[in-house]
This record gives C-alpha cells, sequence and structure tokens, in this order.
C-alpha cells in the first residue's frame, strides 16, 4: 500500500529558496504502519505540478491557510481519479465545513495517535469522514526524516515544545492548541538531535522558553544536556523577548549552539501592544523593555530577527514606519519580519473584524491565497489598504542589498559570524522577494543591484550608501501584491 503526502506550493511566497522540512509530514509518516510505502512530495521544493500520473492508495494534504486552495486543487486531481484524499493541518482543523468540502476525510488535530486508526479504515476500505486527533502529550513519535531526503532544504526541522501558553489575539497557535504547552523530555530531544546528521537545525517551537519558571528551568536542561552531549549543532529557533529576562537563558542557549532567536516584538507602542494582548511586561514597559532584552541576547552573540506587525487599529500610520526602523537601527537588529495585521481563520482578531464587517476579502477559498501577512485583507481605520502598502513598501526598504549587507558585518562584528551568517539567511529571503518586484528600483544603487542575492557571505558595503534614512517611499502602492 501507497501513501503519497504533499505539501502544497503557495502561490505567493515570500520564503524563495529559504525550505525549511514541513516536519508535519515527518510526523505523518512516523505514524504510518511499517508496511506501507510512504512518498513525500513538497510543492515548495518543486513547484506546482500535475498528479495524473501519480499512483497512490491514500494521499495526505497538509495545508496552512495560504496552501489551502492549492490542497483543494490537488484533491480534485486525485480524487477524479478515485484515490481517497485525507486533509490534515491546521487550516483543514480550523475551517473544517470548507475543507470537507474538497476531501474524502478531514484530520482535525495532531496525527500521533488516531492517524493508525484512520490507516486502518483505509486498508478496511472504510474510510471515516472525520478523525479528532486531539493533541498529544509531552512525548512525541521520533518523526520519520527520511521522507524528506530526496530534497534539499536550508534546515532540517524539529521540536522541542508544542503550543504556547499566551493568547495574542491575531495568533493561531492557542486556537490550535488551547493554552496548552507541552514541553517534551530532554531525553527524548536529545536522541532526536543526536540522530540528525546535518548541522544547522531550526527548533519551529511556537515560544520555546515559554513564560513558567518550570519552562525556564527545562531550556536550562535542556541546552546544557545538549551542550554535554556535544550535539555540535547550529540552531535558531521562536522564543518571547523574556528569554532575555537575565543572562543565563541566552548564555546556556548559546553555548548549545544558539545562532539566533525570532522573536514576535508586534509593534514599538504599548497601546497596540494592550490591544493585541501581548504578555503583561511588554505592554506595559514596550520598547525599554525591548531595547534591554535585546541587548542582552545580543551579548551572548545570538542574533535577533524582530517581528512587527503594521496596520493594527492603534498604531500612528504617519509614524509607524520611521519607529520600527529607528527601533531597528537603535537596537541593532539582525533581522526583520514584517507583516500586515491579518485575521487568520478561528483567531479572535477573526471574530473581532468579522462582526465588525471590516474583511474585505471573503471569497473563500481563493482569497485564502491573500492571506500571507504581506497584504492588507481588512479595512482600517486610519488608513486605507493602498496606503498601508505604501508603509509597507517603506519599512521592506530595510532589506535593500546593501543595507542587509551592513547588518550582516554588523551583526558579524557586533555578535558573531553564526548570527549573522543565520540572521543574513533570513534577510536575503525578503531582499529577494522585493528585487523582482521592483521595490528598490528607485534606490541610489539600483542599478549595482543583481537579479537575487546569492547565499554568499556580503562583501563589506561602502559607508556611506548603507542608510535607509535616505531611501524614497518606494513605488506607488499597488492594488495586490498577488
Ligand atoms: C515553521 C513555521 C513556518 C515555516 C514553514 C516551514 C514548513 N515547511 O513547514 C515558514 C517560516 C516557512 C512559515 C511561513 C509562514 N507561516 Co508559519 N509557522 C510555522 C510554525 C511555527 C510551526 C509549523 C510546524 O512545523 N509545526 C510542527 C508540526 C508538527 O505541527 P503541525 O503543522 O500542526 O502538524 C501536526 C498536525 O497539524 C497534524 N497534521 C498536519 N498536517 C497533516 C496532514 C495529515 C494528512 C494529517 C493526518 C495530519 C496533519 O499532524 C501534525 C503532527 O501532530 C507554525 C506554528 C504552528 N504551531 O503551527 C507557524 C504557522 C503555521 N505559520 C503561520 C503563518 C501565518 C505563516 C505565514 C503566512 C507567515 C508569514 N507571512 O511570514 C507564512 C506562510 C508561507 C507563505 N505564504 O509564504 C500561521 C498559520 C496560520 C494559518 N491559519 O495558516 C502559524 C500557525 C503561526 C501563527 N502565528 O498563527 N511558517
Ligand atoms: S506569544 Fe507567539 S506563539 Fe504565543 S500566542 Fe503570542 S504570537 Fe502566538
Amino acid at each position: 500500500m501507497k501513501l503519497v503526502l504533499i505539501n502544497p506550493r503557495n502561490r505567493v511566497s515570500l520564503y524563495g529558496d529559504y525550505l525549511w522540512q514541513p516536519l508535519a509530514l515527518g510526523y505523518v509518516a512516523a505514524a504510518t504502519p511499517k508496511h506501507w510505502e510512504v512518498e513525500l512530495i513538497d510543492e515548495q521544493c518543486e513547484g506546482a505540478r500535475d498528479y495524473s500520473e501519480v499512483q497512490a492508495d491514500l494521499v495526505g494534504l497538509t495545508a496552512f491557510t495560504t496552501q489551502a486552495p492549492r490542497a483543494y486543487r490537488i484533491a480534485e486531481q486525485f480524487r477524479s481519479r478515485g484515490i481517497p484524499v485525507v486533509m490534515g493541518g491546521i487550516h483543514a482543523s480550523l475551517v473544517q465545513d470548507e475543507a470537507a468540502r474538497y476531501a474524502d476525510a478531514l484530520f482535525i488535530g495532531e496525527c500521533e495517535a488516531k492517524w493508525p486508526e484512520a490507516i486502518a479504515d483505509v486498508e478496511r476500505g472504510q474510510l471515516q469522514p472525520i478523525y479528532q486527533g486531539g493533541t498529544t502529550g509531552e512525548s512525541l513519535l521520533q518523526p520519520d526524516r527520511s521522507i524528506f531526503a530526496k530534497y534539499r532544504y536550508e534546515y532540517v526541522s524539529a521540536q522541542t515544545s508544542r503550543g504556547c501558553p499566551m493568547d495574542c489575539s491575531f495568533c493561531s497557535v492557542t486556537v490550535f492548541n488551547g493554552r496548552l504547552f507541552r514541553m517534551r523530555s530532554i531525553d527524548e530531544v536529545i536522541e532526536e538531535i543526536a540522530a540528525i546528521e546535518a548541522r544547522d537545525i531550526i527548533f519551529v517551537d511556537d515560544d520555546l522558553n515559554g513564560f513558567s519558571r518550570k519552562a525556564k528551568q527545562r531550556c536550562m536542561d535542556l541546552f546544557r544536556a545538549m551542550t554535554d552531549a556535544r550535539l555540535n549543532k547550529r540552531w535558531i529557533t521562536q522564543v518571547t523577548i523574556n528569554f532575555g529576562d537575565d543572562d543565563e537563558l541566552p548564555a546556556a542557549a548559546r553555548a548549545s549552539g544558539c545562532a539566533g532567536v525570532f522573536i514576535g516584538l508586534e509593534s514599538t507602542d504599548t497601546k497596540s501592544l494592550a490591544l493585541i494582548r501581548k504578555d503583561g511586561t511588554s505592554q506595559r514597559r514596550g520598547l525599554d523593555y525591548y531595547r534591554e532584552n535585546v541587548a542582552r541576547i545580543r551579548r551572548h552573540g545570538i542574533g535577533v530577527v524582530g517581528s512587527f506587525i503594521l496596520g493594527i487599529d492603534t498604531q500612528n500610520m504617519d509614524t509607524i514606519v520611521s519607529d520600527i526602523l529607528a527601533f531597528a537601527e537603535e537596537s541593532e537588529l539582525d533581522g526583520l519580519n514584517p507583516t500586515i495585521l491579518t485575521p487568520l481563520p478561528g483567531t479572535r482578531d477573526y471574530a473581532r473584524y468579522d462582526a465588525a464587517g471590516r474583511i474585505l476579502f471573503k471569497n473563500y477559498p481563493d482569497d485564502w491565497e491573500k492571506y500571507t501577512l504581506a497584504f492588507p485583507v481588512t479595512s482600517m481605520p486610519n488608513i486605507t489598504g493602498a496606503g498601508l502598502m505604501r508603509r509597507y513598501f517603506q519599512l521592506l526598504q530595510f532589506f535593500r542589498p546593501e543595507h542587509i549587507a551592513k547588518v550582516y558585518w554588523r551583526t558579524h562584528d557586533h555578535v558573531s559570524p553564526d548570527a549573522a551568517w543565520h540572521t543574513f539567511l533570513w534577510n536575503r529571503v525578503w531582499t529577494n522577494y522585493c528585487l523582482p518586484r521592483g521595490l528598490y528600483r528607485d534606490s541610489p544603487l539600483a542599478d549595482t543591484y543583481p537579479a537575487e542575492v546569492p547565499r554568499d557571505i556580503p562583501i563589506k558595503p561602502i559607508p556611506a550608501a548603507d542608510t535607509i534614512v535616505a531611501c524614497s517611499p518606494g513605488p506607488p502602492a499597488v492594488a495586490s501584491p498577488l
């Protein structure tokens, strides 16, 4: 019997060739009985393809929301040939009525416990329309990474915890998991990492360090165990800003190979942090807290990528871009993740914006492709969508080739070469997203830009040419970047 697992392509991919293993499908493969053959087709690596020749007894699709329309088209191709399709993952779990129209069965929640049951039903020819996977406990299977061998990924993905104890209004993580933060045992994680050959790992945890004392202690124990086991990995992950509350965690993380952390800073004003329900200290102290903790983390050799949201109702739209760029400059942020507030299905933001009639793109499923967080899909009180796009393009000037080269060398000299490399890989993805869209065509150095920035270490920039403040506001706003 053969199972084909598919990770659908995004029509608009912000991530180009920055490819991470779709870990969810590694877990599905691991939960599949051994007498099944399992093949992965990752469209993020090979692009959208035709499936008329692909043979399978069962197809398993995963999808984030942006991937859902493509997933449905793939499902159609298999179902028209009588091959059953099961759809799982965050979108199918949160928008069940819609997904059920396109698949023979829905798999809701995590796969570990109930997937073998679905497989047994397929073998009996009695696939059920819905399986409730629920949430797995603290012990997970070891994912089957053999399915990833056919592609070249930037990082091997792994998880040391699942879920997040916080409940930010825009985020799908707690909607999917509840506020259940599950920490895997240290031994289990070490065993998994030790078996990974590659040096560069991304822990796709939602919030690796959590918020409780127990969570912090578990991180300390994990980092020390990684160091003692001499795993010799370089790793990056997502944490919350409290990771830098003192020196202990960043020091232990760095000793175990941590090169960079991605942190949702979200906004430069405390009013907006309160509106989106960021953690209490961030709401109270805002940028002062961010400045101190970013500096402390960087002092230990770990680069910081700060993620920001544009379009929160309480933000000052006249100053938001310069506020973020000024903060990035003064705190020497090593990377930026600029997003636009997007009500993702199932979130409190979705309910709020929908109740107020503020969601402008609701021709689902097709419109889910616009929910990339790089395009405004709602109306806003103080700005039009076009106005917000203009500001977004201004913010993207951070990624102009000469500026990310400057940031690379600053991180290299002030933080660590490891941090410089890993945060450069992140920034480069954004630069390569912007270059073909002509977002830097007004820049004074536009004629010197390559078609895309290679993975090579950037040449040291000429000091006078690397300022982003002097840059023009970018091209005129367009209706849609899609
Ligand atoms: C890693 C990650 C990424 C990586 C993706 C790497 C990859 N190839 O998978 C990158 C950086 C590329 C990424 C990008 C984006 N991401 Co992201 N990302 C994550 C993160 C942190 C972890 C995902 C993960 O690997 N989890 C680990 C696996 C094991 O968990 P899982 O996916 O839930 O899988 C389990 C079950 O769902 C189930 N399952 C899943 N699929 C299937 C299939 C079958 C057949 C079965 C039976 C079961 C099953 O079983 C699995 C094991 O139990 C999540 C947060 C989260 N908790 O999901 C956000 C998350 C998925 N991302 C999100 C978003 C919004 C994005 C972006 C749009 C953001 C952006 N603009 O930057 C882009 C989308 C890409 C694009 N349009 O270009 C949202 C998605 C919300 C939604 N409704 O879709 C999430 C939930 C974060 C959030 N704050 O809300 N992301
Ligand atoms: S802290 Fe991060 S993962 Fe947790 S709810 Fe907020 S945005 Fe989501």
